[in-house]
């Protein structure tokens, strides 16, 4: 939640003093308020966008909705109440549920009172002697508080890319995951889309549907498996709330000591224990069956054996071939990485939408783009007309939404300047040299590969603890060793390697962006994750180092 322009607090402003400033008012930023402020800590969350969502706010496009676990599991789990009383009413909940979900939670728990909206956080720097940090924003505010809470979002740095010409496009260029506030109209429009990952997979096919024409320029061709997304019957949504316990307790199951890979344990069935025959009828299952299950449901060696995924990889590429009419269309949509090793995905008529006469793909490994002109993409084979470009092209992910941010630690170090090379933190939570700062989500976390909304309320769960402990003990600091950053490095690369997941280029590898270190940025460990951090706390927060409090502080616990 920050940009770049100068900050407009001037010398002299008068400086408010709170214990906890939040960065970011989507999902964990709201849930870190209320449980912050539930504990009795003054506490304000700033975000740049008009409304509360973060994500759901600004990634509007057509076709956004929730490509993961069905509802109501991609909600708040911390209230029954808020369970009971709001009414998903499909089972991959849309973009304007979700936004409307989340504005229900701000008014139901009265969060509105402390946050402010279209307010970016332009500075932000530590000050080593006072134990505080000082928060400076675009409307003029000074802010001083003793923690700094960055729920900035793990997907809300867009990447732009660097295409010759593109600014010399004369009509309209939109970036999915910063869509306008207006309504779009793709009507009569020739409309080109860069960009085949989750959200141009869930546009394509909508923006077909309106547009005169749409070209979508692939680089890498992507695996997709009907979402199957339809409405949520009654009794399915009252089995949840009669069993809100059993339900909750359930998504936070621990994994079986013998799972393959914690954050992943599918059917619990081996591959190399069916036959052939066998395995085919399952995929064919799942595929009818949708959703995420063709990850969940699938063989537990899914994501850690090179021939059970080549094996669903290829059942795939034959719905592909079944789908597509036109065969060299198809073949140029055949992916080849490891199954589940880019983020799965799911659509609503992907594959179908090129046997429209209207779409036209164009394949940018054969042929690729060359320079943008005022009217549309000229790629090595000639020039292709468009009124309008979509990008979808994804996010400086996970690390992007910190180093935007920048903020400054001990003796003025930013954190551009600490993650020059790689990033480096503990937990996926704090940084050494950046102390009292906590990262919702950051990059070593289960984050986007865990339920999110859960996920925050865990971490800061864990943040609040740290919290009570400091206050209870006099502390006016805390940050890990580098030599618990280094161990938690190994720990998440050690988890990574053991699976499929960093042969295979992608935002979770950080290969999207150009010239970022590669670094595996995502804890696999699903739920073994949240006992591991507890360990740690129980463990008298072990890898980490506290400092007495100064100030007003000292002498307290
Ligand atoms: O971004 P992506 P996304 N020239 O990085 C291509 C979440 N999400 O916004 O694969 C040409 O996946 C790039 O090509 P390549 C979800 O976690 C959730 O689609 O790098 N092409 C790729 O095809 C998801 O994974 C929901 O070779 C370029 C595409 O752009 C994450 O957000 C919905 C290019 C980017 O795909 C990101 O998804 C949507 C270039 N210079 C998204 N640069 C939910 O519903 C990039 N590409 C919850």
């Amino acid at each position: 939640m920050t940009n770049t322009t100068t900050p407009s607090v001037q010398p002299g402003d008068a400086t408010e003093h709170l214990d906890a400033v939040i960065i970011g008012a989507g999902v964990s930023g709201m849930y870190a308020l209320h449980h912050l402020r539930g504990m009795g800590l003054s506490v304000r969350a700033y975000d740049g966008a008009p409304t509360v969502g973060g994500t759901w706010w600004y990634n509007r496009y057509p076709g956004a909705r929730v490509d993961g676990p069905s509802a109501p599991l991609y909600g708040y789990t911390f209230s029954a109440e808020l369970v009971k009383e709001w009414d998903w009413t499909e089972t991959q909940s849309s973009q304007p549920e979700v936004l409307s979900y989340l504005e229900h939670v701000a008014d139901r728990f009265d969060l509105r009172r402390d946050i402010e909206l279209e307010t970016w956080v332009q500075d932000a720097r530590y000050d080593e002697a006072a134990q505080r940090w000082t928060v400076e924003t675009s409307t003029g505010r000074r802010v001083s508080a003793e923690f700094l809470i960055c729920a900035v979002g793990a997907l809300s740095a867009p990447n732009k890319p660097d295409i010759p010409g593109i600014d010399d496009f004369a009509g309209e260029c939109l970036h999915t995951g910063d869509w306008p506030r207006e309504p779009v109209s793709f009507a009569g429009k020739r409309v080109g889309v860069i960009g085949t990952g989750s959200s141009g997979i869930q546009a394509i096919p909508e923006i077909a549907k309106q547009a005169e024409h749409l070209t979508v320029f692939q680089r890498t061709p992507q695996y997709t498996v009907p979402a199957r997304n339809r409405p949520l019957a009654p009794e399915e949504l009252a089995a949840v709330r009669d069993n809100w316990e059993q339900v909750r307790a359930g998504m936070m199951a621990p994994p079986p000591p013998d799972a393959a890979l914690p954050m992943m344990q599918g059917n619990g069935r081996s591959a190399y224990d069916e036959t052939p025959e066998q395995r085919q009828a399952l995929y064919e299952a799942l595929w009818e069956q949708g959703t995420l299950a063709f990850v969940y449901g699938n063989y537990k060696e899914l994501l850690v054996d090179e021939e059970v995924n080549r094996e669903v990889g290829a059942f795939l590429r034959g719905k592909i071939r079944e789908i597509v009419r036109d065969p060299e269309t198809a073949e140029k949509l055949m992916p080849d990485h490891f199954y589940g090793t880019k983020r799965p995905i799911l659509d609503d008529g992907y594959y179908a939408t090129y046997n429209r006469d209207n779409v036209t793909l164009v394949d940018l490994r054969e042929d690729p783009i060359e320079v943008m002109t005022a009217t549309g993409v000229r790629t090595a084979a000639g020039e292709h007309a468009i009124d309008m470009l979509v990008l979808a092209t994804g996010f400086d992910a996970i690390s992007g939404s910190m180093l935007r941010l920048d903020p400054r630690g001990r003796g003025g170090i930013r954190l551009k300047q600490k993650w020059e090379s790689q990033f480096h933190n503990y937990l996926g939570m704090m940084i050494s040299e950046f102390p009292n700062l906590f990262m919702i989500h950051g990059p070593g976390t289960p984050g986007v590969l865990y339920l999110m909304p859960l996920g925050a309320e865990l971490e800061t769960a864990w943040i609040a603890d740290c919290v009570s402990h400091m206050r209870d003990h006099g502390l006016g600091a805390v940050e890990p060793t580098h030599d618990a950053e280094r161990s938690w490095d190994r720990e998440v690369t050690a988890i990574a390697d053991k699976t499929l997941f960093p042969r295979t280029d992608s935002w979770y590898t950080g290969a999207n962006i150009p010239g970022k270190p590669r670094q595996f940025s995502v804890h696999l460990g699903g739920p073994a994750y949240f006992q591991r951090i507890a360990e740690v706390a129980e463990k008298g927060y072990d890898g980490f180092v506290f400092e007495p409090a100064v100030g007003e502080r000292a002498g307290e616990g």
